[in-house]
């Protein structure tokens, strides 16, 4: 039972609350893929959160939100500020996205995954909900081959160079989105490939560490400002480099940033400033996807696929499990 778990002092972030978290995002996972292809993205989200919130407040942590389901009048639950666990072991600061990716969950397609990240307190940037103007790439490259204020063509022909392949052999991912109708003209101009995705760019970035297996050399364009410290604390993990400017550009988001705490609206951060300390980062699939698996229900057994990244020492864990107590998951 997660409420026996003793954490040491000075081990900030306890090497046991991996699986833990494990078990959390498992949990948002199965509640919200019983409603996966129901067209129904609030419901499927609500049963991620509600999932995600209870086996949150289980786990020998003091936790603050601060990625959450938006601020503490918009959400009920999981809300930026909240405090969650049993509040009897590490301060730490909570990034959650219990359902990334609400309309390929309901419409059942590729990609949609339960995502949160668990780091030392105060070292995740605790962005508002706004747009993200966010560039990333993988590991393996000298620091600064890319830059979020070069032209698309810059650093493309950079990372070409860097990886010392063609323009034309890249390939980048951009969010299939009208607001990016100028930044697709000019990749599709140096003659570089685009992947189009219709949401989640929190595994698109994570695509960018292994070009190998997933065809994408780089991320560009602009998203969602949580999704870009979540993605932020994966790479810090494995590796790579990232860039994000908060996309402030009125009165109201401005201060609404402010009052989080960000002074200067228009700060370029990098991957550090986006997620500095030790930081543990878990998805489980929801929907089928290429970075992992999605939740299965068989008759006797329910499979999960789950990927955790840990900063401290750079592991990834690829977590499979079949869960055959099915009664725990008909709370969700
Ligand atoms: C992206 C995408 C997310 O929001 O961050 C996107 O990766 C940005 O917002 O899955 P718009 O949809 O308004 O472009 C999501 O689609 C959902 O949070």
């Amino acid at each position: 039972m997660s409420q026996g778990i003793t954490v040491q002092p000075g081990q900030i972030i306890e090497r046991i609350l991996t699986m833990e978290l494990v078990r959390v995002t498992e949990r948002a996972a199965v509640a919200s893929a019983r409603l996966r292809g129901r067209g129904n993205e609030k419901a499927a989200d609500q049963a991620a959160v509600d999932a995600m919130r209870r086996e949150l407040n289980k786990l020998p942590i003091d936790g603050t939100v601060v990625i959450g389901e938006g601020e503490r009048d918009e959400a009920p639950m999981l809300f930026i500020g909240e405090r969650v666990g049993n509040k009897q072991g590490p301060k730490v600061d909570i990034a959650v996205d219990p359902l990334e990716g609400t309309t390929l969950c309901a419409k059942d397609m590729p990609g949609s995954i339960a995502v949160m990240a668990m780091a030392e307190a105060g070292t995740l940037l605790a962005a508002p909900d706004v747009y993200m103007h966010k560039i990333a790439i993988g590991p393996g490259y000298p620091t600064g081959t890319v830059d979020l204020d070069a032209s698309p063509e810059e650093n493309l022909h950079n990372l070409a160079k860097a990886k010392g392949v063609k323009v034309n052999e890249l390939t980048a991912l951009v969010l299939d989105r009208p607001r990016h109708a100028d930044l697709i003209a000019a990749i599709r101009k140096t003659g570089a490939g685009i992947r189009l995705i219709s949401d989640g760019d929190v595994a698109g970035v994570i695509f960018t560490t292994k070009p190998a297996d997933t065809g994408i050399d780089i991320y560009l364009g602009i998203g969602a400002a949580p999704e870009g410290v979540l993605a932020a604390g994966a790479l810090r993990c494995i590796g790579g480099q990232m860039q994000g400017r908060l996309i402030l550009d009125t009165e109201e988001k401005r201060s609404r940033a402010l009052q989080m705490g960000v002074t200067d609206p228009n700060r370029k951060y990098d991957m550090t400033d986006l997620a500095r300390g030790d930081v543990i980062v878990a998805a489980t699939g929801v929907t089928d996807g290429a970075l992992i698996k999605g939740v299965h229900f068989g008759r006797d057994v329910i499979t999960t696929e789950t990927v955790v990244y840990r900063s401290a020492t750079g592991t990834v864990r690829r977590i499979y499990g079949e869960h055959r107590e099915l009664a725990k998951f008909h709370l969700d």
